[in-house]
């Protein structure tokens, strides 16, 4: 997992970031996971994660997620 040098993280970079990740357990798990999906996910994960809703994830939001949900 990489944080980005300006501390924050634009939707398109966690679409990377999921992106990546939903290639990498694509091949570990079944079913098989397609863009669509990864993107719904981003969605999902992004809305949860700006918690003060300004469009973009701080490393301080980041960083209350991953304590949150653990990894
Ligand atoms: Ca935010």
């Amino acid at each position: 997992m990489y944080v980005v040098g300006d501390g924050i993280i634009t939707k398109d970079e966690m679409l990377d970031v999921v992106s990546s990740i939903y290639d990498m357990m694509g091949r570990l798990a079944t079913p098989s996971i397609d863009e669509y999906t990864a993107k719904d996910h981003v969605e999902m994960v992004f809305q949860r994660m700006d918690a003060n809703k300004d469009g973009v994830i701080s490393v301080e939001e980041f960083m209350d997620t991953c304590r949150r949900v653990g990894y």
